[in-house]
């Protein structure tokens, strides 16, 4: 191998990890930005991989008597990550917490389902895994609401009272394509 040959092969290591470096640095500015332009199309193609394996199965999921027809149908066709069936019953408590950034890799609402009395006031509570998240209402929602872009850090949190009863659904938008998706059942 001539010296040039050497130096050369070298360089190009060298670049070859600076690169891979660098792409690990930015992932969460990247899905951050993508979020925060609401871009539903532009957050899928990242996260496909990650998302066969956080996902539910979705097919046989039995649904538990708490969780009408329509929430069970958002969370299982958005193969909601945490939810297994069923909505953590909080009836009776006026202020309810749900984590942003939960499960093993931090793209999980914890719990995924809640049921809430109307007039329970909401609060999301950024772990500070996963990345950047953020809390927005889906179509089909009975309220909108939405936290602002996204963010990451675990100091993070956004409040939200509903006043009267409905499915509340929503999702985090750099993490729409892996499964980031929770509801409120407001009874
Ligand atoms: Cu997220």
């Amino acid at each position: 191998m001539s010296r040039i040959d050497r130096d050369r092969r070298k360089f190009l290591a060298a670049g070859s990890t600076a690169a891979a470096l660098s792409l690990a640095g930015c992932s969460s500015v990247i899905l951050n930005r993508i979020g925060g332009g609401g871009g539903h199309g532009g957050s899928e193609g990242g996260g496909e991989g990650e998302g066969e394996g956080s996902g539910n199965g979705g097919g046989g999921m039995q649904r538990g008597e708490n969780v009408p027809e329509a929430v069970h149908t958002f969370l299982t066709e958005n193969q909601a990550n945490l939810y297994e069936g069923q909505a953590a019953d909080e009836t009776g408590s006026s202020e309810v917490s749900i984590s942003v950034g939960a499960g093993d890799n931090g793209l999980a609402f914890e719990p995924a389902a809640v049921l809430v009395d109307a007039g329970t006031t909401i609060t999301w509570e950024w772990t500070g895994n996963g990345g950047a998240h953020n809390v927005v209402s889906a179509e089909d929602s009975a309220t909108e609401f939405r936290s602002g872009s996204a963010q990451s850090g675990g100091d993070i949190t956004f409040s939200q009272t509903f006043d009267s009863a409905g499915n509340q659904l929503y999702y985090c938008s750099p993490h729409q394509a892996v499964g980031m998706y929770g509801a409120v059942i407001v009874q």
